[in-house]
């Protein structure tokens, strides 16, 4: 089983609110259409979730007790869920919606909380799962975002992936002289490097996304759009971490 994620930098347009990047959607969906083997897929925010993240000011550990923010950003994040579903039907993937907010939660014992029951389920009837970064409820916080990294990487372990990719707006992580780096294998290695994410992005940009992925035992892999016809064929491409 192989997880992809699809970067909301990638498949929306992230810096004006609720606009997807279908030229892109498409071709991310044409090349999905290739996997083989079991595919989950995970899509960020994007200009959906993050807009409004930022408007009602939450994050991964700043909660929110307005329902109204709740609301906002779940329901922006549906919409481009199903938007993500209509490109991969129209390619014939059996591409099937979990949203993460009906199913987890943060608590204060074991951070996430997140069953994957109904994934594991999905998938080996048949279907292809796509999930997406939400908002969660979050004990003594309200709620907070979930990100898609996140999900990825609990993913990853909990269901054995083979292989995870992140399709990313950058063909890998940069150097200092602006060169991808082929392969990382410890934080250090690109600390300095690494800066805050351009645009509104409530979750932490490439640092915790190179951190999180470190920490998982399954390859991951960052590349771009580009190259996302090349992880399917499992050549070499973007950044290895870990
Ligand atoms: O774009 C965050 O997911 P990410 C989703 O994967 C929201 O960090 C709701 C902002």
């Amino acid at each position: 089983m192989i997880i992809v994620k699809l970067g909301g930098s990638v498949i929306t347009d992230k810096d004006t609110p609720e606009t997807v990047d279908e030229a892109s959607l498409t071709q991310a969906a044409r090349a999905l259409a290739a996997v083989d083997d079991d595919l989950i897929v995970v899509h960020g925010g994007g200009s959906f979730g993050h807009h409004f993240a930022s408007e009602y000011d939450v994050s991964r550990t700043q909660g929110t007790e307005e329902y109204e923010g709740v609301v906002a950003i779940h329901d922006a994040m549906a919409r481009l869920n199903g938007e993500v579903l209509d490109a991969l039907h129209a390619e014939d993937v059996p591409a099937v919606p979990v949203h993460p907010f009906s199913a987890g939660f943060r608590n204060t014992v074991a951070d996430l909380v997140f069953p994957t029951g109904q994934v594991r389920t999905l998938l080996r009837e048949g279907f292809v799962p796509v999930l997406h970064g939400d908002v969660v409820g979050h004990e003594g916080r309200g709620a907070t975002i979930l990100s898609g990294d996140e999900l990825v990487v609990e993913l990853a372990e909990r269901l054995d992936a083979e292989r995870v990719g992140l399709c990313s707006a950058v063909p890998g992580v940069y150097d200092e002289n602006d060169e991808v780096v082929e392969r990382i294998r410890a934080f250090g290695e690109v600390a300095g490097a690494l800066g805050e994410s351009e645009s509104t992005d409530v979750t932490g940009g490439m640092a915790a996304k190179v951190e999180e992925l470190l920490a998982l035992d399954v390859p991951a892999t960052i590349f771009d759009l580009d190259g996302l016809d090349a992880f399917v064929r499992e050549e070499r491409v973007g950044t290895r971490i870990g």
